[in-house]
Order: structure tokens, then sequence, then C-alpha cells
């Protein structure tokens, strides 16, 4: 689908965010019903649902058709399906061109990645992980019978810190995986420093992250290797996939064995390796989806301004600001439902799926209230009382190309009657 909102964006400028205009001239038309002004207005109560059909958080960008068939087309024509093909290559290659990156390694999913990359890393004992994160980055290291161990987030960032990063290491302790949550830039500076004392390899789980940058730099820069996920969800997709990318050469190409059985040449293994692959289908789709990239960003950022203006008034909900002198990709609209909110945050979630609009609790309850970290770890929590109250309290809402503004202003419509009805 390249929609009118995607040719829309592409001529806007967006230097500055007060700047994107709202204009919905050629827009999609908006798919609410109405907008709810009273109780008696909101689905909860029996009124017809905001929108006929669900509306998604991760509802996938996609670009141009006609190239992504043509390519699909070459990679047919060439019989040539998977294995570092052409397509992955030339997509590995744009990859490291957009991030500044001396090495990208193309994966068949962010899990995986992070797996192949926590093996390159020679990580194993223990590892210190945000609990406020999507399960995967924990799994990735159980799924080797590496420990996981949880260390609290700074409230005001939500991302890991430093200070409970440096309680939590022990003599088993090998290793950080940080996570740039929601896109944002974990403390990369203070992590290092905490590896670099401790002698532990420091990995960021960039998954939200892909063309946002911390200090100026592109994210894919920071500790010995990041890990992107491409997944149908991200704001930039491969269907399915990920990348494990890194300025150190030697770990680049220990993952390129790995990922592809440790085989070396023909019939000629040298290490113990998995299959990680990228197919060129999925290359194919992620050279289409780079092309497009400026657009979904514009997007992104016009939906994340009329969210931010639209919320504005309303109190008792704040929303995660980006910082506007990075690159941000802006992919996931945050709240903070704090007690002031008149009702709860589940209470706002169930109004808002009665709506249709499928609102995510992300990341709740926190990994380690989910098993098998949940009875491993029964008292894990007692650490982490910021990760506690804040996956108790965001919602993450609808964004992406599919969204339009009058989308997002009726959304907040339904914020705006909760927020004014205690029997709501
Ligand atoms: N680390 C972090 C920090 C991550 O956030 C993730 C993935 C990973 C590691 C692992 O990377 P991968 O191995 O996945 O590459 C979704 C995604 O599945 C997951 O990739 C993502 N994080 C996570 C934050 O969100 P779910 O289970 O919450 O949602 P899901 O996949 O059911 O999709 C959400 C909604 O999107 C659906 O209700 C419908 C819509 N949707 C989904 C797909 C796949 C579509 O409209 N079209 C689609 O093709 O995990």
């Amino acid at each position: 689908m390249k929609n009118d909102r995607m040719a829309t964006a592409r001529s806007k400028s967006v230097g500055n965010l007060a700047a994107v205009p709202m204009s919905t001239a050629s827009a999609p038309p908006s798919r609410a019903r109405k907008t709810p002004r009273v109780a008696a207005d909101l689905a909860i109560h029996g009124a017809v649902p905001l929108f006929a059909e669900a509306v998604h958080v991760g509802r996938p960008n996609v670009g141009s058709s006609e190239r992504f068939l043509a390519r699909a087309r070459d990679i047919l024509e060439s019989r040539w399906l998977s294995n570092n093909g052409p397509m992955l290559i030339e997509f590995e290659t744009r990859i490291r061109e957009k991030l500044g990156v001396k090495n990208c390694v193309a994966m068949c999913n962010g899990t995986i990645a992070l797996e192949i990359a926590t093996r390159a890393l020679d990580l194993r004992g223990e590892v210190i992980v945000p609990s406020y994160t999507f399960v995967a980055t924990a799994h990735a290291l159980q799924w080797q019978e590496i420990t996981p161990i949880f260390a609290d987030i700074d409230p005001g960032t939500q991302n890991l810190d430093p200070d409970a990063v440096r309680r939590m290491i022990t003599p088993r302790t090998t290793g950080i995986v940080g996570v740039h949550l929601w896109g944002r830039g974990a403390p990369v500076e203070e992590l290092a420093e905490v590896a670099a004392v401790n002698n532990l390899r420091l990995m960021f789980d960039a998954s939200h992250g892909f063309g946002c940058s911390h200090g100026g730099t592109f994210l894919g820069n920071f500790g010995d290797c990041e890990v992107f996920s491409f997944h149908a969800t991200k704001f930039f997709n491969t269907f399915e996939g990920g990348a494990v990318v890194t300025n150190d050469d030697r770990l680049a190409e220990k993952m390129r064995l790995m990922r592809n059985f440790g085989f070396s040449g023909y019939d000629h293994v040298i290490y113990p390796g998995t299959n990680g692959k990228m197919t060129e289908i999925a290359a194919a789709m992620g050279l289409t989806n780079l092309e497009d990239l400026d657009d979904f960003v514009a997007i992104n950022r016009a939906n994340y301004g009329a969210y931010r203006d639209e919320l504005r008034s309303l109190r008792g909900v704040s929303m995660l600001a980006f910082d506007e002198s990075e690159h941000n990709n802006y992919q996931y609209i945050v709240l903070d439902v704090t007690p002031e909110f008149p009702v709860s945050r589940d209470r706002l979630v169930d109004a808002l799926h009665a709506e249709n609009v499928l609102a995510r609790k992300y990341f709740w309850p926190g990994c380690h209230n989910m098993e098998p970290y949940r009875s491993f770890y029964p008292h894990a929590g007692l650490v982490l009382p910021h990760t506690n109250r804040i996956a108790e309290r965001v919602v993450v809402l609808p964004t992406g190309s599919s969204m339009h503004p009058d989308d997002i202003r009726a959304i907040v419509s339904v914020l705006r009657v909760l927020a004014s009805s205690r029997t709501a």
C-alpha cells in the first residue's frame, strides 16, 4: 500500500515538529464513526463502537507494492531465494550506509539475532537486563541457559538505570543487555562505564530504535554490538527479520558463520552455528521499505504531534516525549496514566478495546512477572519498584501509516469523556 497519506507526508517539511501540518487534504478517509462527548456515547455503556474494524498498535507500514513486486519477480526468475543472495547483500549495504556502521549481519528475526549476538560475545552465567521490555530480550538469554538478572529502570526515561545495574553485578555476571526502549537511547555512556569498570560485555537490544539517534549518532553504533528487530509490527519491517550491527569486524565475521551453521565454504564447517539467515524476499521487503522510510517517519511524527496537541489539555495522562534534537522514528505513542486520572489504566484500556481501539499495555506485567522468571525469582519485584509502577500505568496507542489524524482525535475524545466522568 503506497497510500495517499504517504504521498502527502513526502511533501511536508519535517525539520520542526510544529511545522508538520495536520492536513487531511489527501489522507485516506477517517475510519472513526463519531466523536463521543458524554459517557453514554461510549461503547462500554452500550453505544456503537467508534470503529467498525479493529485499529491495531503495530499495523505494518508497507512501501511501494510495485517496487516490491518487481523485486519479487527478480528473485523468482533468478532462482536465488536465500543464503546470502543479491537482495541480502544490497540490504546489508543499505543498512550500513544508513546507520554509518561498519557491519550489518541480517537475520531471520530479532530474537535469533539477540541469541546469536549473545553467543558471539560469549555471554554466560548471569547477564543484566531490564525487566521492562518485550519478553524476547530475556528469553533470548534464558533459551541459552544464561540467567537474566533484572535491573530496575529510571522512571523518567523508562530505560535501564545504571545504578540499579551496578547493584545487580555478582561474580557470575558476564554482560549487560541494554534496551533502547520506545526508540529512545538508553544511557549508553554510563552503561559503557559500568561495563568497562567491571570487565563486562555490553550489547543493546535496539529493536525499537531503527533510525533513531543518541547524541546525534544512530543507534547501532554503541556497545559491542546492537540488535534490531524488523518484525511486521516495527516501523520498518522485512515481514519477519532482524540484524546485528557492529563496528567490530571479527565479531561480525563470527556472527556470519553462526547464522549459517558455521559453514565457511562448501562442506566446510569451522564453528557451531544455527540457521539465522534472512531470506531474499524479506530483504526485498526491507529494500523497498527503506526507500519509503522518510515517509514513514513523517507520518509517525505528524501522528505524534496530533496526539500531543489533543492530549495537552487532558489532566492525569502524560505522553512520553521524544527529544527533537535527535533522529526519532516516533513508532510508539506511550501514555503514562497517573493516579490523577479518574479511571484506572486497565479501565481505560477496556474502554478503548470496546471502541475497537486495541491499545496495548506494553510491557505489562514486566518479564519478572512472567514464566519462567516469576517462578525462578518470586521476590524479584522487591528490587524493581519503578518497573512495577510503570508497567501498571503505561498504555500504547495506535499510530503508523494506516491512521488518519481524525482517527487520533476520535481516540483522544474517548479519553476526554473518561477524564470528565467519574462513573465512566
Ligand atoms: N526485543 C524487543 C525490545 C522487542 O520489542 C521485540 C519484538 C524483540 C526483541 C523480538 O524481535 P522479533 O523476534 O519479534 O523480531 C509484537 C511483535 O510481535 C514483536 O515483534 C514486538 N517486539 C512486540 C513489541 O510487539 P505482540 O505479541 O504484542 O503483538 P502481535 O505480533 O500480535 O501484533 C500486534 C498487532 O499488530 C496485532 O494485534 C495485529 C497487528 N498486526 C500484526 C502483524 C504481525 C498486523 O496488523 N499485521 C501483521 O502482519 O508482539
